[in-house]
């Protein structure tokens, strides 16, 4: 059965890292659901930061953190919001894989020193789709 996956990355944070968001979100699409497509796109719009649509943002988001059954999050570009939502789905039981490039980040002692994540530091891209590979076909989750 597919599985529904949560997909987090920087957004107001920098965007540096969108188009490997992209390539992870197509890898994961292979096989599963990613409820998040949409933070892998090259084109989203970063100005327009109402309360309204912010509210919006976070109900919806917070929502699908709740129905998913994994996050699995690109941390190399520091989030705010990032940091929110695995802590969310911390506190709502539900597995948290963490990806960081160790070149070029050095990742949050909150993040690395957490034993509910499971914190996948790599250096080269092409790890990641092994890992991924291997997450993705685990039967518990
Ligand atoms: C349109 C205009 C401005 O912002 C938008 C759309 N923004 C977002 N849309 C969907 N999810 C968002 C948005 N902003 C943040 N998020 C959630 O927080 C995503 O699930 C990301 O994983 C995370 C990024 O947080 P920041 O702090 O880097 O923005």
């Amino acid at each position: 059965m597919n599985k529904k996956i949560y997909f987090a990355g920087s957004i107001r944070g920098g965007r540096d890292d969108a188009a490997l968001y992209k390539r992870m979100i197509d890898y994961i699409k292979r096989t599963n659901d990613v409820l998040t497509e949409h933070i892998g796109k090259s084109n989203m719009s970063l100005k327009v930061q109402t309360k309204a649509i912010d509210t919006h943002i976070y109900e919806r988001d917070t929502g699908w953190l709740r129905e998913c059954d994994m996050v699995i999050a690109e941390c190399t570009c520091p989030s705010l919001g990032v940091g929110y939502e695995l802590g969310y789905a911390e506190a709502h039981g539900t597995p948290v894989f963490v990806f960081y490039n160790k070149n070029k980040a050095n990742l949050s002692a909150m993040l690395n020193g957490n034993a509910h994540f499971t914190v996948i530091p790599y250096e080269v891209e092409e790890d990641i789709y092994i890992w991924l590979n291997d997450i993705l076909n685990k039967d518990q989750v």
